[in-house]
């Protein structure tokens, strides 16, 4: 799944702007062929989630439509044309001049269609994507599950089994973008360090035709070069640079990789990519980067902005990037779905480490063979569509392959309340997620985010990093201070006891509301978020087996409504919503620049 690109060989076409929107509550679109154009439409932003566009939406959570026209340009005639949708949320019907073209399921990932022939040249074409964005309990993330839903205990709406906001839209742009009928398919590439020395493993497949091709690494070092040779559609090369300068946060030095295909010495297609020359790993209780130990500092984030709601915000992006800089944290992970794509080339220029994370959140093994069944299906097919979105990013270092999935009912599992025997399904479901993310990418590192357990749980030996999530001070023992601190303590012990793992924890915060202040401190406040970071903060740095830590959260989010979310945000933020610093994040700030 290669990102689109706009070069010598190649056209991108991008249909951000305004298109006409329509809700169909009752669902009669498809049967009155609103795909052939909307009666009566009104004017949406695309990318863009559509709740805060308008003031009837906010809540909405059914079927809406997108349609919009456009031109093929002339320029294009010969090539193969496809659309692809950067993200749908949450399943997406297209049609091309009222013809079926496709559709997809799962938000957060992209997916394209080819219609070369769907396609008219000279006059306008029609591109209609019906959007649905229902909360179902066989759903990932789920929604709606009734008594065993965590979030439902507390009234939330909209029901979603997670509390950040279930936006619905097309979130990131929908381009259409046309290849030459022999065109590089699918680049993957894979780097290894051999003393000075940097290895690049690049992998090409080839569709349409069967052309020899080129591929060139450019950079330090100076230009490394090899032919490729196809044989059923694939080919290999392995360019070795010597003296490589290595990608890493403080120097995330990127080479420029072309990959041609060729006849005779005109070039047919060509495909860029960024490469940073790296390697990820454990050993011991550290994560090694380049062979080097690397102490996690960061957050914890989601998309999230007034307005854009889940959208595509490059503006943002940029500034969050230099917000992370500024505070010295050097990785965050997309909790809770993968982020754009456009996040994930800036995290390789930036020099960030990404955990990246599937949409996989809130799930439960309590509601029967049927809905597990019906999940894990989605859990697969999201891991396959995130690697071969992702595989190439060297800021990409672990795969996450859940947060916080209920391995016990629900009670035992947060309160330690009742039997908290794991659920035996959850073996099973995350020994496949397992075999599939590490037989995809086998460099990587892989986790899942706080499996909600208590007492030891066997597969859990699989991560390599031990993610632990832990409010100890807030949710619990909240106001308490220095009783919280010593129960973390001990309870952090018992788990690297149980396991043996780096641990690194991902989530520990305390609601903040900017402006209030209280001495001593109390909860809400902004003193009591810097007492409760500082306490975490230190207790780690006493302690050799924790590996990194992620402040839950970088900026305050909206969330449905509930009664532990006022005014609908999650205020875990050391930024506000707009992105102003709260007192804890000169606190990190000095911590983590030093
Ligand atoms: C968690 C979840 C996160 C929530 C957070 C909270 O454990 O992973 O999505 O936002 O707690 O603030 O309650």
């Amino acid at each position: 799944m290669l990102y689109p690109q706009q070069n010598d060989t190649r056209n991108t076409l991008d249909l951000s702007g305004f298109w006409d929107f329509k809700l169909d509550p009752e669902e009669v679109g498809e049967g009155e062929g609103w795909h052939n154009g909307l009666d009566a439409p009104r004017t949406i932003a695309v990318p863009a989630s559509w709740n805060e566009q308008f003031q009837d939406t906010r809540d909405y959570m059914d079927v809406v439509w997108y349609v919009r026209e456009f031109y093929v340009p002339q320029g294009w005639a010969g090539q193969r044309i496809s659309l692809r949708v950067g993200s749908a949320n949450y399943a997406a019907k297209v049609w091309i001049n009222g013809e079926f073209a496709g559709e997809h399921y799962g938000g957060h990932l992209p997916f394209a269609l080819e219609v070369t022939d769907q396609v008219v040249w000279g006059r306008p074409n029609t591109v209609a994507i019906q959007v649905e964005n229902k909360l179902t309990p066989t759903r990932v993330p789920p929604g709606n599950m009734g008594k065993g839903g965590m979030f439902s205990m507390m009234g939330s709406h909209p029901d979603a089994n997670f509390d950040f906001f279930p936006y619905g839209g097309l979130h990131r742009p929908v381009v259409l973008y046309a290849v030459p009928q022999a065109h590089v398919e699918d680049v993957t590439v894979v780097t290894e360090i051999e003393g000075a020395n940097g290895i690049v493993k690049v992998h090409v497949v080839q569709a349409g035709g069967d052309l020899p091709g080129i591929v060139t690494l450019t950079g330090q070092g100076g230009v490394v070069q090899a032919g490729l040779t196809f044989s059923g559609g694939s080919a290999q090369a392995v360019l070795t640079v010597s003296d490589a300068r290595l990608w890493c946060p403080e120097d995330p030095y990127l080479y420029k990789l072309e990959v041609a295909l060729t006849l005779g010495t005109q070039v047919i297609d060509r495909y860029t990519l960024d490469v940073g020359i790296r390697t990820i790993a454990v050993q011991g209780n550290r994560v090694v980067l380049n062979g080097k130990p690397v102490f996690l500092t960061g957050f914890g984030k989601h998309e999230d902005f007034p307005v854009h709601g889940r959208g595509l915000n490059m503006p943002l992006i940029v500034k969050d990037n230099a917000l992370l800089k500024w505070i010295g944290a050097n990785s965050y992970r997309t909790s809770h779905y993968p982020y754009s794509e456009e996040a994930m080339r800036m995290a390789d220029r930036e020099g960030i480490l990404i955990v990246d994370e599937t949409p996989a959140v809130g799930l439960s093994f309590a509601d029967g063979e049927e809905n597990i069944q019906a999940r894990l299906a989605q859990c697969k097919q999201q891991v396959r569509e995130l690697v071969a979105r992702d595989k190439n990013h060297p800021s990409v270092i672990m795969w996450s392959l859940a947060n916080e999935p209920l391995l016990a009912p629900l009670g035992a599992a947060t309160m330690g309340t009742g039997r908290a025997e794991p659920s035996p399904a959850a073996a099973p479901f995350f020994g496949e997620l397992f075999d599939l993310v590490r037989g995809l990418d086998p460099t990587r590192l892989v986790t899942v985010e706080a499996p909600m357990a208590r007492g030891y749980v066997d597969w859990l030996s699989k991560v390599d990093v031990m993610c632990v999530h832990r409010y100890t001070g807030w949710y619990r023992l909240g106001g308490q201070l220095e009783r919280a601190l010593e129960h973390l303590e001990s309870d952090l012990d018992g788990v690297y006891e149980m396991y043996g793992k780096p641990i690194a924890i991902t989530e520990f915060g305390a609601d903040t509301i900017a402006g209030m202040h209280s001495d001593p401190a109390e909860m809400y406040s902004e003193e009591y978020q810097v007492e409760y970071l500082r306490g975490y903060l230190d207790l780690a740095a006493r302690k050799e087996y924790i590996a990194g830590l992620h402040v839950w959260n970088f900026a305050d989010f909206k969330t449905g409504q509930s009664l532990v979310r006022v005014g609908m945000l999650n205020r875990k933020g050391v930024f506000t919503r707009d992105r102003r610093p709260k007192m804890a994040a000169h606190l990190l700030r000095e911590r983590w620049t030093k």
